[in-house]
């Protein structure tokens, strides 16, 4: 099983959450994203582009942060807002907005000779400031609904125990076992 990606966290995450069942293997590059309305569609064209690339069974994984009170920005936007504006510019806009309210969603598109996708959510809210250091990108300032702890703050077993990639990681990892049968 492959996973494409640029970013090494999320390879770090999926080790943890279908290691353990899979062999997972790294194929650490970069691929067009195309700017498209939701993140299932945006992995859809990633996956078809990759199809003509990759040899073997892939997946790939399009995550997104969804802040209620700018209308679910960042959104599809989420990677190119991380790098402009980090996290201090969301806390910044953030500043004075009493709705935190925000999700995150993974997508996860595995193309087997199919497209297969698996999706999950959690409910939170923003912090007032950016607080821990594990994880990456928006960890240090999403609290999971429940929770009084950054991702950044809990330990990777305990985000990986109820994160939004866990949750579509989950899902997809039934899909596996019973293709595996
Ligand atoms: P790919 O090569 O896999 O696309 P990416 O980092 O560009 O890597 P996404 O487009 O899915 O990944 O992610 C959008 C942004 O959201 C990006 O800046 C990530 O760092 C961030 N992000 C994704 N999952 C996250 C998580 O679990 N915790 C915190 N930030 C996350």
């Amino acid at each position: 099983m492959i996973i494409v990606t640029s970013n090494k966290g999320k390879y770090r995450e999926y080790k943890e959450i279908l290691g353990g069942h899979f062999n997972l293997k790294l194929m650490l590059m970069r691929y067009p994203e195309e700017q498209l309305d939701t993140i299932e569609k945006v992995a859809e064209r990633s996956v078809y582009y990759l199809s003509g690339i990759v040899n073997d069974d892939f997946f790939i994984d399009d995550s997104g942060l969804f802040i209620e009170a700018f209308k679910g920005f960042p959104g599809v936007y989420s990677s190119y807002v991380n790098k402009t504006l980090g996290n201090e510019g969301i806390l910044r806009l953030m500043e004075g907005v009493s709705n935190r309210t925000a999700e995150f969603r993974t997508c996860i598109a595995y193309y087997d000779g199919k497209l297969n996708i698996f999706t999950g959510k959690v409910q939170g809210t923003i912090s007032e400031t950016a607080r821990g250091k594990n994880g990456f990108g928006f960890d240090p300032i999403f609290i999971p609904s429940g929770h009084k702890l950054t991702y950044a703050e809990m330990a990777l077993e305990k985000k990986n125990s109820l994160s939004h990639r866990y949750r579509a990681g989950k899902a997809f990892l039934k899909f596996l076992t019973k293709k595996a049968i």
